[in-house]
């Protein structure tokens, strides 16, 4: 029935300028397929200045911030809203950790990078952020609904 799939958790990733250029979007959103989460919107933008600081608005403080934003509107982002269960923290899983060396093999980090700054991907960290960046980065109409009786 329709209210269920309202109820369904949603998150943000983005594939950053470093990801695209290594061509990891087919293989980072084939980990999340099979994983078993849907793709619900799906865009390649070069972010603005404004836009990733906002993103990063938490992070003003930190001394990487200059160097972060302007890594994440040095290119091409490809930006993405997932929904399923559990899927904030699910795709934290799949990420792997922010440090390279705690980064286990088997994630995208683990497996692809090894560097804090140049880690491919962002994936929100709770779900008041998720719901945050969802709204930053996309407009609502941007979203699509899964029927859920079409992809059982
Ligand atoms: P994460 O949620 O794993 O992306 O990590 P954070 O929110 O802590 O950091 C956001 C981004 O800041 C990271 F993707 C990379 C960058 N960063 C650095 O460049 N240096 C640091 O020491 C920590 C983070």
């Amino acid at each position: 029935t329709s209210w269920v799939m309202h109820c369904t958790e949603r998150t943000f990733v983005a594939i950053k300028p470093d990801g695209v250029h290594r061509a990891l979007i087919g293989r980072t959103i084939a980990r999340l397929e099979d994983k078993g989460y849907s793709l619900v919107a799906l865009k390649l933008l070069k972010p603005s200045r404004t836009l990733a600081e906002s993103h990063y608005e938490s992070l003003r403080s930190k001394p990487f911030f200059d160097n972060l934003v302007s890594f994440i509107t040095s290119g091409p982002v490809c930006a993405m809203v997932w929904e399923g269960k559990d899927v904030v923290a699910q795709v934290r899983k799949l990420i792997g950790n922010t440090d390279p060396l705690s980064s286990a093999p088997g994630t995208i980090r683990g497996d692809f990078g090894i560097d804090i700054g140049r880690n491919i991907i962002h994936g929100s960290d709770n779900i008041s952020n998720a719901e945050r960046e969802i709204q930053l980065w996309f407009h609502s109409e941007e979203l699509v609904e899964w029927n859920p009786n079409l992809h059982e």
